[in-house]
């Protein structure tokens, strides 16, 4: 289909740019250095690039706490370096997003140092403050016992007015007040069509389904037993306003630009949710990032029970998948492929075994799903999670620290050995270590004699030991990137349809086009497995299109971690 729209069938690469490339050896990644390998990214065959924030910020979230929606944390490098990076990614036919961060700011911003100086400021009702409660004994207590996402009230005591202010994730990340229409103005203003204007072409709009609270702020029933703090997503997920907010947005601010808009939608599980935030007609989001299947592994409850590893089958990533395949068919709604990203361990350790052939079958599952396929730095080279040996101290993630610290708070020996052991597997701070380019100490992505923010992995993968080697899972995700662009009726656009959805070692699914059909199977075991038994390779009609081990292998065993894509016309 020719009239879509070109977000449809690109391929977003998405950038850690604290852990992409250092130009000038400080230990930080930077703009010129994401520059220096565009050409890089173009050859691999992606169409965009995905930057997480860059924006100037005390860097308590990595970025994520914004304390000025118009300059650069200067390590990064300047406003002249970021249209030189533009420029670049428009001349090698790239489009370049950023990440658009406006449920909070830092508590740094201008706005929020105004807000908190006065219950009078103009600015007071930017954020959201509520007066405290009393106990019984007359000490002050938050306005409701809701948990924040880094294990804490979602209330932080504000001397200077004697008032809380709400704060969803830490507590120098205070919510903004999306009920107030000067602040969503200022939003729009301040925060995307300053960057619209230089030029970017859209944004993966972060958290997007929070900021509409339930104006009540009342308690959430206790569902975590002799905690203080409870869950309470039903209070700030999905809220009553959320959908007049983006469609809003959306109208007024991103399409007089043509921008395309990727919400982060986690915590809406129910596909009957999620398609009016990605409906066309709706004008709401283009698509969204639903994070059933990536979350896998963390425990039952994403606030209590993270880190609690929760082992996973594979025919519950098979039921997954397929849910989220098919949920906008016969809609006009669209959907997103991912399965890494800056927030989770990376893909060949937890769906994989950490080997290069799980790497590569995991990027032909990936660029044989239907959607926008987006893939993280580093794992188009197959890094792993940290190595299980390294210190505690390497760990640099507020969510990690906040764990950890929560665990060891009541001395639960048995709890903080189940989240140290969730952690070496679920930590944000796996897919945020330092990219490797080569085998040099701290991996090329700094000099040999710098230090590096994070400390870099000391042997194994890298693009320049992969770059040539046909074996190498590099070169596997260019030809299965190539081989998706050119079936794209199959494997952009292609009807969902699994089949042995129970079995335990074998993913089988097809692929529906309007001319033809492409027949996936994957091995997902260590040990040989037997083909299938799909007409589609018993008529002898499929011919091998691709294959984790090439194209000329004939036999009907798999090999550990072998997958084939066939095609009949
Ligand atoms: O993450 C939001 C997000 O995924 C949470 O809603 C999630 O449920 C929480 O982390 C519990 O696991 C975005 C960014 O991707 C993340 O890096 C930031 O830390 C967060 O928002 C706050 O901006």
């Amino acid at each position: 289909p020719s009239e879509e729209p070109w977000w449809k069938e690109a391929t977003f690469y998405q950038i850690y740019p604290a852990s992409f490339k250092d130009s000038n050896n400080d230990g930080w990644g930077d703009i010129p250095g994401i520059t220096s390998k565009i050409s890089y990214l173009s050859s691999l065959g992606i169409d965009a690039i995905w930057l997480s924030p860059i924006y100037d910020s005390p860097q308590n979230d990595m970025g994520y706490d914004i304390s000025n929606y118009q300059s650069l944390y200067p390590p990064y490098g300047t406003l002249s370096d970021l249209d030189t990076l533009i420029k670049t990614c428009h001349s090698h036919n790239l489009k370049i997003i950023m990440d658009l961060v406006i449920n909070h700011t830092s508590s740094l911003h201008p706005w929020f140092i105004e807000s908190s100086s006065s219950k009078t400021n103009p600015k007071r009702d930017y954020y959201i403050w509520k007066p405290p409660r009393y106990s019984p004994s007359g000490d002050i207590l938050p306005p409701t016992n809701w948990r924040s996402y880094f294990s804490s009230s979602t209330w932080t005591f504000s001397p200077q007015t004697q008032e809380y202010y709400l704060h969803l994730y830490h507590s120098s990340q205070p919510d903004l007040n999306w009920e107030n229409p000067s602040l969503r103005k200022a939003i729009y203003e301040e925060a995307i069509t300053f960057w619209l204007e230089r030029g970017i072409d859209g944004f993966r709009i972060d958290t997007v389904n929070k900021y509409s609270k339930v104006q009540s702020f009342e308690d959430a029933p206790v569902t975590i037993p002799d905690s203080k703090h409870q869950p309470a997503p039903e209070y700030w997920c999905n809220g009553p306003r959320i959908h007049e907010f983006l469609h809003e947005m959306h109208t007024q601010v991103l399409d007089p630009y043509n921008a395309v808009s990727i919400g982060e939608l986690s915590n809406t599980p129910f596909p009957e949710q999620v398609l009016p935030y990605v409906s066309a007609a709706k004008k709401e989001l283009d698509m969204a990032h639903e994070f059933s299947i990536i979350r896998l592994g963390t425990g039952k409850n994403i606030f209590e029970s993270k880190y609690d590893y929760t082992p996973f089958t594979l025919p519950t990533v098979k039921q997954l998948v397929e849910k989220w395949q098919v949920f906008t068919e016969g809609t006009d709604g669209w959907n997103t492929v991912f399965i890494e990203n800056h927030d989770n361990g990376r893909c060949v350790s937890r769906f994989g075994d950490g080997s290069p052939q799980s790497a590569k079958c995991i990027g032909l599952w990936q660029a044989t799903l239907s959607g926008t396929l987006f893939i993280y730095q580093g794992q188009e080279i197959g890094m792993g999670n940290i190595p299980g040996d390294w210190e505690w101290k390497e760990y640099k993630d507020v969510e990690s620290k906040e764990a950890l610290q929560e665990a060891g708070g009541n001395g639960d020996k048995e709890k903080v050995k189940r989240v140290e052991e969730g952690l070496r597997i679920l930590a944000r701070d796996h897919a945020r270590v330092p990219m490797r380019w080569n085998e040099e100490e701290n991996g090329g992505f700094t000099g040999v004699e710098a230090n590096p923010w994070m400390r870099a992995f000391e042997k194994g993968v890298s693009v320049e030991s992969q770059m040539g080697d046909e074996n190498s899972v590099l070169e596997f995700y260019r030809r299965v990137l190539k081989m998706r662009r050119e079936y794209k009726d199959l494997f952009v656009y292609g009807r969902f349809k699994l089949l042995f959805g129970e079995d335990e070692k074998l993913f089988v699914y097809i692929q529906e086009g309007e001319h033809r059909k492409g027949l996936v199977v994957m091995n997902f075991t260590g040990e040989e497995q037997i083909l299938p038994d799909t007409e589609e390779i018993l008529e002898g009609k499929g011919r091998l299109l691709i294959g984790t081990f090439g194209e000329d292998v004939i036999s009907e065993y798999l090999k550990p971690w072998e997958g084939r894509v066939y095609v009949n016309f």
